[in-house]
């Protein structure tokens, strides 16, 4: 890392307000720095070191996914007193259009390529105070109260709900503004954007979430030693955890588990409520993850058999998968008969065509794979149905997930139903 600009420092009250968040709103990423009392932190300037983007790569905690919002502590080093004869600005603030960018964190080489969410917002940023020449003699630093200092700091939050993005676990967070010669599309003459960082705060905490590497950050820069491109750049410590924090919005649940040891309190059903309980969890899961059912009771010849099942498919590879067998083998030696639970099932609702596994501790624990295809009711259309059977439980969920090869048998009573 290059020279970065430190001070610390603060003003009076103009900022600092926390995110409103609604009950299904979480800080998922925090590591912001307090600006209250008003202050200043290290920061990465972006016209003095040739800077078009500048970020962080972060792991997310919690389960909460939909992008929120983005906040990111700046430094603005840019007082009225030398614009004040520009009638572009007032005494009040000025404002500048910055983006936010996420990423996952996939790179080509070592660049990272799938943005995922981005907004350019017109930021209001605070002039720094004027010197306070009775503390601060050097004729430029503003006193806080009991501190010089050259920068003041203020958070930016950008706001990206509307792009109703699922967050990965692992994202790179930047900020990208242009300069007056510097930024993407450079501006072309001075402005107090000049004077704007952000900050990078020494030993800077991690108070939910976790910087993936806290001596490094992500930087586009031309810096004399640096060639173009956002790349992770090393040799930050202390300075290596950008100032910034990430909301995201709960999603809806879709397997048990996340329902369970009050899972259910971070998640909320389709129309973005929270559940009242677990169970209220588990259902809405039953209801809205299941990709198809079949049923079915019926007979079958050679050998005379009987079966009654039902099985509920909530996906590929799903832990979800679940329902029952009961069977009858009438030409076995003193009848075969048996229940069972079953462990995987695969409901083509288009083809109407069904798998499902069990596996049956009557017959040495072996595993059985059903295959069946409901092809309208017995006496208007002809149900099929087969089976293969092995001990190997590996080969049992590959029959189950992706086919296999089945003994039939013929349907000479009752029906079978792949469920619409
Ligand atoms: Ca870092
Ligand atoms: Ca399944
Ligand atoms: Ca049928």
């Amino acid at each position: 890392m290059k020279k970065l600009f430190s001070f610390i420092f603060a003003v009076v009250g103009i900022l600092a307000f926390a995110g409103q968040a609604s009950a299904a709103t979480s800080v998922v990423y925090d590591a912001l720095p307090s600006i209250d009392p008003l202050t200043s932190y290290p920061s990465q300037p972006f016209q003095a070191q040739q800077t078009k983007e500048f970020g962080d790569y972060i792991h997310l905690d919690g389960t909460s996914r939909i992008l929120d919002k983005v906040t990111v502590t700046m430094v603005t080093w840019a007082r009225y007193s030398e614009y004040s004869s520009d009638t572009d600005y007032n005494g009040t603030n000025w404002t500048l259009p910055i983006t936010l960018n996420v990423y996952n964190n996939h790179l080509n080489g070592d660049i990272p390529d799938q943005k995922i969410a981005t907004v350019t917002q017109v930021i209001t940023v605070p002039w720094r105070l004027e010197n306070n020449s009775s503390y601060c003699t050097d004729g430029f630093k503003w006193w806080n109260g009991s501190v010089c200092l050259n920068g003041f700091a203020f958070n930016a939050t950008f706001d990206l709900s509307s792009l109703n993005v699922t967050l990965p676990d692992d994202i790179i967070v930047s900020v990208a503004f242009n300069t007056q010669s510097w930024g993407y599309n450079p501006i072309g003459e001075a402005g107090p954007y000049n004077s704007l960082n952000v900050a990078i705060p020494t030993d800077q905490v991690v108070l939910i979430g976790e910087d993936n590497n806290t001596d490094g950050a992500y930087w586009n820069t031309t810096y004399p030693g640096y060639t173009e491109g956002f790349r992770e750049d090393t040799g930050w410590t202390p300075n290596g955890t950008v100032a910034l924090q990430v909301t995201a919005n709960a999603t809806t649940p879709t397997i048990d588990s996340q329902c369970k040891n009050n899972g259910w309190k971070n998640y909320i059903d389709g129309d973005g409520n929270t559940f009242k309980n677990q169970g209220a969890c588990v259902s809405y899961v039953a209801k809205n993850s299941l990709v198809g059912k079949v049923t079915g009771d019926i007979q079958m010849s050679d050998p005379s058999q009987k079966m009654i099942f039902d099985a509920f498919d909530y996906g590929q590879n799903s832990a979800q998968d679940k329902g029952s067998v009961e069977y009858w083998n009438y030409d076995y030696p003193g009848i075969l008969h048996y229940t069972a639970n079953v462990l995987c099932a695969t409901v083509d609702k288009v083809n109407k065509t069904a798998r499902f596994m069990f596996q049956v501790p009557e017959l040495g624990n072996i595993y059985v794979v059903s295959y069946v295809s409901d092809l309208g009711t017995p006496g208007a259309g002809t149900d099929t149905y087969g089976h293969g059977a092995t001990d190997d439980l590996t080969l049992a969920k590959q029959w189950c997930e992706t086919g296999g090869s089945f003994s039939s048998y013929t349907i000479t009573d009752g029906n079978l139903v792949v469920h619409k």
